[in-house]
């Protein structure tokens, strides 16, 4: 539990979000298939990509993690062994379901499980994919909810279309298919992250892109790599969004990674009229990074809706905070796939800023929100969604009385000094 006060003085200063959690655990996987040492700098760690660390040395790879800094020494795809333990992906579904595409073409059998909220999403949009390329997969609801057990083995290559654009449902049959029998390609709706397509390729390995289709040559070898990883912007997005909205503010995220797969937060915040710049842009690792500077703004309502929508799916908890303060009417569309993250975060997300007071409506596919409104305080539930937690959290900073989060700790997850940076820019 953490109670959050009123901000009196405005938010000021400088920070260092925690690394990117897409990419973190990208490394570790890739680095654990790879032929030889991966380093990796900037490493999140938070309790879902720790997860993947245990769940890869169960299965056989020697992984030294200390803080930000991990060593994966990677032995190729025949250095993974059968485990002795059940796999425990804890509360993450980009463990769950990037592991299986990793574990499709492995001949051997093992047990996946993870917390009560992985225990009722959606498995099947893997496990079906990888069962039509060979896998054995069974588990609850036929093979759609964990515990899942799965036998690798020979796999073909596919041609798949996926109903949603998911950047987990991509990489998992991407994965699968480094080790399939021909090509497996994979079109989405729109385009989703792309962090897998950029760090493969600097493992080593040939990926074609023609549109929305991405494509794998089967038998493919990956070589470790010095992975530098940038800010995650979806932890950034939550010092954007309290930047924009507590009176007096102005605050610098240092080396954020600006990937135009994840900016659709940075556009929605341009839309609405925040003052935002962004400074110092590079290149690292394939990946694009800058630091971005907020202050206090004037904001107008927006509508959100299409493809922007894979663009900011994790922002979408935060920026229902932001549009309570913003002039008029902002509704979010198309954004179904929120019923199915840690919490329906279509629900989650309403219930509880309406404990604060906020004028918000839950739609099928998203939600209206109208502002500006004077928050109040009250006590509210992050229901084990990280990102719930932290939207709450930024909502306390301008209720008029103190916002106290029950379950706060789920925040660790993703941003374990979450708290810290709030209270260093006071
Ligand atoms: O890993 P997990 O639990 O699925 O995490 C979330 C989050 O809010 O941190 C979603 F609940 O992020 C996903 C994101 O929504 C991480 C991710 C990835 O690293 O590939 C992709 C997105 O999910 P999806 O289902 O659209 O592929």
């Amino acid at each position: 539990m953490n109670k959050v006060e009123k901000v009196t003085a405005g938010l000021n200063g400088t920070i260092k979000v925690p690394g990117d959690k897409s990419i973190s655990h990208r490394a570790v996987m890739f680095g654990a298939i790879a032929n030889g040492t991966t380093t990796i700098e900037g490493f999140l760690p938070g309790e879902d990509c720790l997860s993947t660390i245990a769940c890869f040395q169960k299965l056989g790879v020697h992984i030294d993690a200390q803080g930000d800094k991990v060593k994966v020494d990677g032995n190729g795809w025949s250095g993974l062994t059968e485990p002795t333990e059940i796999l425990d992906v804890g509360n993450s579904g980009t463990t769950t379901r990037l592991m299986l595409g990793i574990l499709a073409t492995r001949p051997f059998h093992s047990v996946v499980i993870g917390d009560a909220s992985i225990g009722k999403r959606p498995m099947s949009r893997v496990t079906n994919p990888l069962r039509e390329m060979g896998a054995l997969i069974d588990g609850r609801n036929n093979g759609n909810l964990t515990p899942l057990s799965i036998r690798g083995g020979t796999t073909r290559g596919i041609a798949y279309s996926s109903k949603v654009a998911s950047a987990q449902v991509k990489s998992s049959i991407l994965l699968a298919g480094l080790q399939s029998e021909g090509v497996t390609s994979v079109t989405e709706p729109e385009l989703s992250r792309d962090h897998t397509e950029r760090m493969l390729q600097a493992f080593g390995v040939e990926v074609e892109r023609d549109g929305l289709t991405v494509s794998v040559k089967g038998g493919q070898e990956l070589t470790g790599q010095h992975v530098i990883v940038p800010g995650d912007i979806s932890s950034a997005a939550f010092f954007l969004v309290a930047g924009a909205i507590v009176p007096n503010s102005h605050i610098v995220l240092k080396n954020v990674g600006i990937n135009p797969t994840r900016t659709g937060i940075i556009d929605v915040l341009r839309k609405m009229g925040a003052s935002l710049e962004l400074m110092n842009e590079k290149e690292t690792n394939g990946e694009p990074v800058a630091d971005i500077v907020i202050s206090t703004s004037e904001l107008k309502g927006c509508e959100i809706g299409g493809d922007i929508i894979p663009r900011l799916i994790d922002e979408i908890p935060v920026i229902a905070v932001l549009a309570t303060q913003a002039q008029g009417k902002t509704v979010i569309r198309d954004a179904e796939e929120l019923k199915v993250k840690e919490t329906n975060r279509i629900d989650t997300v309403v219930s509880e800023l309406k404990k604060l007071g906020a004028k918000i409506e839950a739609t099928d596919d998203g939600m209206v929100i109208e502002g500006p409104i004077q928050l109040n305080g009250n006590t509210v539930n992050s229901h084990g969604d990280h990102r719930i937690g932290m939207a709450m959290a930024i909502a306390g900073c301008i209720a008029n009385s103190s916002v106290t989060v029950e379950k706060s700790e789920a925040i660790a997850v993703s941003y374990p000094n979450f708290f810290e940076h709030i209270n260093s820019l006071q």
